[in-house]
């Protein structure tokens, strides 16, 4: 017998012997997981409108109290400057911006970055976001990029956690600007620690700090929420950029960016398509899936990530009465890649291939194709739904391969 399965069954008989409640499995690759189609009453899920009205409605509580945290809304008195603007980007190819989020109106509050490449050859642009890792400035090595002036983690090019020019392109690899521009569609980026530094400091610096009564409670306003809560404040920007198609706008991330963009796919149906590349535990796994990153590492390392009532699962990985499909789940019926890479152990792919899978019964139910493999793919073998996945070579990283497959699955569902 499985070790899960042994968990499982030894829940089912205290319960039974107890009184307590079983909830309802969902089986995946032999293993026992919750059922994403069970009611908390029980009440097994079968018409599209018990779940928009329902389950979702309960599964989004549940994750805000459990997990994520509490996010405030849109910002009232926010206000953008763009700040910069050249129609020359990228050989003649784009128009760059770049654009200052003023979070509760003032310049001297806290405020985010935006870096925007606007295809020339296209009227109104369908686009992407994603936040990056180490600064806008690491994604194009070109001086005209605002230099960040946050925090930032030790990396190279990092002197007394503050950016200097030895950063600028160093991630340029990762984001291929002149595919995405050259396919069509306009890429928007800002750096995740303008939003939150990735420290645990205590909820005292980033955006938090404009919301201190969601702070010290169970479910707090937490990073990867916060991450997610920016995303959604670039599209409030994009909505208001006539070069832009804003009802066309997917939401990418990679690795734990990936997990604040399928929260941010989860939370604003204003995305209609989401991109997870390799974001692992917290993101696509199924923390059912014990090898590769557990809770107890993320709240050992990353404390800050997620809400303080998250932190009585440390250990309850295999017998969670959640897990991560039901955060994909929240995304149907709109298209969601999730893509691993076979030597990323530490995300799982095989894991996080079987999250999207036990996603599939959502997207049906909401008469939509799913996920169509019914096992983990061969390597560079896509499988394209509702929800596509694929597993490449080599370890954690975003590659062309990544992209390509991506900007394939953006032609498929988000062009008009
Ligand atoms: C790791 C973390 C993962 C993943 C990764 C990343 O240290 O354990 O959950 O998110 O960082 O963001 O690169």
């Amino acid at each position: 017998m499985k070790k899960q399965n042994r968990a499982y069954c030894i829940i089912v008989l205290f319960s039974l012997l107890f009184g307590g409640t079983v909830h309802a499995q969902q089986i995946v690759n032999g293993m026992q997981i919750p059922d994403v189609l069970i009611l908390n009453n029980g009440t097994k899920v079968t018409t599209a409108k018990q779940w928009n009205t329902q389950r979702r409605p309960e599964l989004i509580e549940f994750f805000k109290k459990e997990m994520y945290g509490q996010s405030p809304g849109k910002p009232e008195g926010m206000k953008f400057r763009v700040f910069e603007s050249d129609s020359n980007a990228l050989a003649g190819k784009a128009t760059r911006k770049q654009i200052t989020v003023y979070f509760n109106g003032k310049e001297d509050g806290p405020q985010m970055d935006i870096l925007l490449y606007i295809p020339n050859h296209i009227k109104h642009a369908p686009a992407i976001v994603g936040l990056n890792f180490d600064g806008n400035q690491s994604v194009i090595n070109d001086p005209a990029i605002k230099m960040s002036t946050s925090w930032f983690d030790k990396t190279k090019g990092v002197v007394n956690n503050r950016a200097t020019e030895a950063t600028r392109g160093i991630h340029a690899g990762q984001w291929p600007l002149e595919m995405i521009i050259d396919k069509g569609y306009a890429v928007a980026t800002v750096y995740r620690g303008d939003i939150d530094p990735d420290f645990d400091d205590g909820f005292k610096n980033g955006v938090q700090a404009l919301y201190p009564e969601l702070q010290n409670k169970g479910d707090n306003f937490a990073t990867v929420a916060a991450w997610a809560w920016g995303l959604s404040r670039i599209l409030d920007y994009l909505e208001t950029d006539k070069a832009i198609d804003a009802k066309h706008v997917a939401v990418f991330g990679f690795s734990r960016l990936g997990k604040a963009a399928l929260w941010a796919g989860a939370t604003d149906e204003r995305f209609p398509l989401v991109i997870s590349n390799e974001s692992g535990a917290g993101g696509a796994k199924l923390f059912h899936y014990t090898s590769g990153e557990r809770i107890a590492r993320i709240e050992t390392k990353f404390p800050h990530w997620f809400c303080g009532n998250f932190k009585k699962y440390i250990g309850q990985d295999s017998i969670l009465p959640f897990d991560q499909h039901m955060v994909i789940s929240l995304i149907a019926p709109r298209p969601v890649y999730v893509a691993s890479a076979k030597d990323d152990t530490n995300s799982n792919p095989e894991a996080e291939f079987w999250g999207a899978k036990a996603a599939d019964p959502v997207y049906r139910l909401l008469g939509t194709e799913g996920l169509p493999a019914t096992q983990w793919p061969a390597l560079n073998t896509p499988s394209v739904g509702r929800i596509a996945y694929h597993v490449r070579p080599g370890g954690h990283n975003v590659t062309d391969y990544d992209w390509i497959q991506y900007l394939n699955f953006a032609d498929k569902y988000l062009k008009k």
